[in-house]
This record gives C-alpha cells, structure tokens and sequence, in this order.
C-alpha cells in the first residue's frame, strides 16, 4: 500500500482505535551524532541545491517550478500560483534555516526540478508545546514523477530538521496518507460569481438565472463594524494577547509570541491582510481577522488566466459577532477585487459558512503530524491551525 510511509514514525492503519497507545513522540529523539551526515543519495543526474528565497534569481526559480508544477484541483482546471512575495514570506520566517529550503538540480542544464521546504514552529498539542517543522511546497516536476523521488525529498528534509535536534513535524495534504489527524473541507464564498461560473469553478445552481445569482453575493459597499480598521505595527501585543487567548482552546494550535505575530499577521501588500475591532470607548483590541492571498492559474481558458483567491487565516471575536466580522472581511476582499474568498471548516469557521453564503468544495484537506501520535482523529472545530 504505503511501502514508504510504513516506514515512519507516523500513525499507522494498523494502530488506529488502540486506545492503549500513549499520546506523544512515536520514537524518541537520538544524539545529534547518531544523524547521518551526509545527505540522501539521488539518482545519478540530479543533485542538491539550498535554495537561497532572498537571492531574486533563485525564488523566481522556485516560483516558476511551483507555478508550472504544484497542486491542482481534481480535474486540473486551476494551479495554485502562489506569488514570489508570498513564498519568501512563507519561508522567511522568525529562526528560519536556510538549509531547510531544499532543491534538487538536473546536474547538466542546472534546471530545479523539484522542492520541498521546513520551517520551525511551536506548535501546542493538548498540554504540551511542542518544537515542530512545518513541511510545505513539496513538487516534482511533471516529467519526474511516479519515480519515488518524493521519499527521498522527504528523508532528506528530516535529516535536516533532526540536525537541528527537532524530531516532530506538521503538515497538510490533499491527499490521504497514514494516518490524518484531522480531516478538513474547504468552503467558497463567491465575490465575482460571474467570472467564476465563466471560468468553471462554480456552477449557476438549479433554477437560479445569472442575474439573481450575482444579485444573491452582492455585498454593502463599506463594512459595518465600528471600529474596524487595519492591524498596525503597534496593534502586535494585543493581537497577540488576543489570539494566544483564543488559540488556547483547541487541541492542535501554534503557540504564536509576538516576533511571530508580526510576521505571519501584520499586513503585508498582497500577501496577508489583517483587520481588527479597537473599541470606540476604551480603544481596546476586542476581534481581530485575517486572510491570505494566493491566486490559482486557471488553465486553458480563453477570456481569463487567473484568480485572485482569498484565504480565511486566523480570526478571533470577544464583542463583534463572528459572521459580522467576517462579512466585513468579505467586503474588504470584495473591494480589493478578490474574486472568492475561501475557508476551512476549522476552529469556530462553521459558525459563519452557511450565515455568509459559503458553498461547500469538493476535494479534502487533510492534516497530518510527524512522530507524534494524537489519542484520537480530530473534528475539524478542534484544530487551531492553518498552514499555507
Ligand atoms: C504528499 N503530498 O504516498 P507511499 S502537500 C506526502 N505528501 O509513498 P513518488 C506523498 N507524501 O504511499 P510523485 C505526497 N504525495 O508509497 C505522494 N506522497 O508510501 C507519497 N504533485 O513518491 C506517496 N504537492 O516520487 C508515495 O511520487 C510516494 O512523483 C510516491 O511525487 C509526489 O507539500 C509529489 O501535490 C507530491 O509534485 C511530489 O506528485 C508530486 O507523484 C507533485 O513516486 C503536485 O510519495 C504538487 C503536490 C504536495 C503538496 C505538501 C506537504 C508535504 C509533506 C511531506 C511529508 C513531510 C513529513 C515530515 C518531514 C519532517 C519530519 C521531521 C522531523
Ligand atoms: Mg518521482
């Protein structure tokens, strides 16, 4: 079935309802001089490269392999096109390490053809914060596949992370592999329904006519909320103290400290977006919300090449109802000409999707730890956490 992943220290199928089995680490973690120094051996014409994302040269490089390469939907009709901006953003990160930004090279033409990358993170799993990679942009290119060089990515960056003594990882895939500990659905609110039925990402429904269709996910010109404003610089120790709050009610969250708050939530042009509620009277920080950009390529149609895709990321309500704030956050999408704004059914998300005109998608994410076994599969409203 999985003659690799039964290899791992992952949860198996085998294992699966054994209540007898302890939550935490599969195997425990060895002295730094028992990992294997060397890297993984790849077939004979390609080598490895450390992808520099500062160097202009080398992320365009990646952009483009990602670009003509990552995930598609089911019926390739759109590619995730994720921007340079967004890739350094994503792998930039606070106590990031270059060595774990991986490539692989043809060794004549010096071609990158294929990619995967590590990033650190503290990440909370019921009572235990735990030092974690978060593995994401794993891509082989077309011409390479179903030749097992993905094991050999992978092996090559746990070697990495083990030789920073971090023996835990997290990821997220399409795909369903052993064992998920949580199995999400996206969700699409439409802002452009005409563009999106033209390009055939969604449907006029039954007996629905196009005009009423776009007059059903009209949205208010301005937003409602009083207070509600762009997060700033000087905004960080709140929202942090906002969202740390809120974040410690779920199972599987990020322990997030201010340095990462800037990061990952400050406002960076057509990569994040965040907004929050500062009170009238006391000026306190009492929701605060969030997205993130990524487009997809749609492929093969004549009027239209891409689509401007927002993300749900973190958002966190004390005062403002939820499906408020987030139609407030579909209106500021709406007039930064997002044509659909997307969402997981994770944390509090179901309480909006079906208030706000949410649609559910087809196609599943699943979320997945590395050597740490969680007692029990988790509902989707359990988890805290959104990988990009
Ligand atoms: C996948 N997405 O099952 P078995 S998500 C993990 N994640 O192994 P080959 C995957 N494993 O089943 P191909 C996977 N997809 O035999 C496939 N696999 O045990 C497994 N697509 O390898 C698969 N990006 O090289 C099988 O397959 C083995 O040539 C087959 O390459 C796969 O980034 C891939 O969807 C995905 O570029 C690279 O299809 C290729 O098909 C591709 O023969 C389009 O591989 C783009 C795409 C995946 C996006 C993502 C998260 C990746 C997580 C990787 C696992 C990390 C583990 C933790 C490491 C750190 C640990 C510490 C400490
Ligand atoms: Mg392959």
């Amino acid at each position: 079935q999985h003659k690799f992943w039964e290899t791992q220290p992952v949860g198996q199928y085998k294992d699966v309802g054994d209540t007898t089995l302890p939550e935490g680490p599969i195997e425990p973690p060895k002295p730094l001089s028992e990992v294997k120094q060397e890297p993984y051996n790849l077939p004979n014409l390609y080598e490895w490269t450390t992808c520099d994302m500062g160097c202009q040269e080398t992320c365009d490089e990646v952009y483009l392999l990602l670009k003509n390469n990552y995930v598609e939907d089911d019926e390739n009709m759109f590619r995730f096109n994720y921007s340079k901006e967004f890739l350094t953003w994503a792998l930039c990160v606070p106590g990031y390490f270059k060595t774990w930004h991986i490539g692989v090279r043809a060794k004549g033409s010096k071609k990158l053809v294929a990619f995967i990358t590590g990033i650190p993170a503290r990440i909370r799993v019921n009572d235990k914060v735990v030092r974690m990679a978060e593995i994401n942009f794993l891509c082989v290119h077309k011409k390479l596949r179903s030749k097992r060089l993905a094991p050999v990515m992978i092996k090559e960056v746990t070697r990495r992370v083990h030789l920073e003594d971090i023996w835990q990882a997290a990821y997220t895939a399409g795909v369903v592999l052993p064992t998920p500990v949580a199995t999400c659905q996206y969700w699409h609110r439409s802002l452009n329904p005409k563009k999106l039925i033209d390009v055939g990402f969604s449907r006029l429904g039954a007996r629905m006519t196009m005009s009423r269709t776009i007059k059903l996910y009209k949205l208010p010109d301005s937003t409602v909320t009083e207070g509600f404003r762009k997060m700033e610089l000087r905004d960080v120790p709140a929202v942090t103290r906002l969202l740390r709050g809120y974040l410690g009610q779920f199972v599987v969250a990020p322990d997030f400290d201010e340095d990462d708050v800037e990061h990952w939530l400050l406002p960076h042009e057509d990569v994040v977006d965040s907004y929050l509620v500062e009170s009238p009277e006391n000026h306190e920080i009492t929701d605060f919300c969030s997205f993130y950009t990524l487009p997809s390529s749609i492929l093969g149609n004549q009027s239209y090449s891409s689509l401007k895709i927002a993300y749900s990321y973190y958002n966190v309500v004390t005062k403002t109802p939820l499906a408020q704030l987030m139609n407030d956050a579909l209106i500021v999408a709406k007039q930064k000409d997002f044509d659909v704004f997307n969402a997981l059914d994770v944390m509090h998300n179901e309480g909006f999707l079906k208030e706000l005109k949410f649609g559910p998608g087809d196609g599943q994410l699943h979320y997945y730890l590395y050597n740490y076994r969680v007692r029990n599969a988790l509902k989707p409203s359990e988890l805290g956490l959104v990988l990009l």
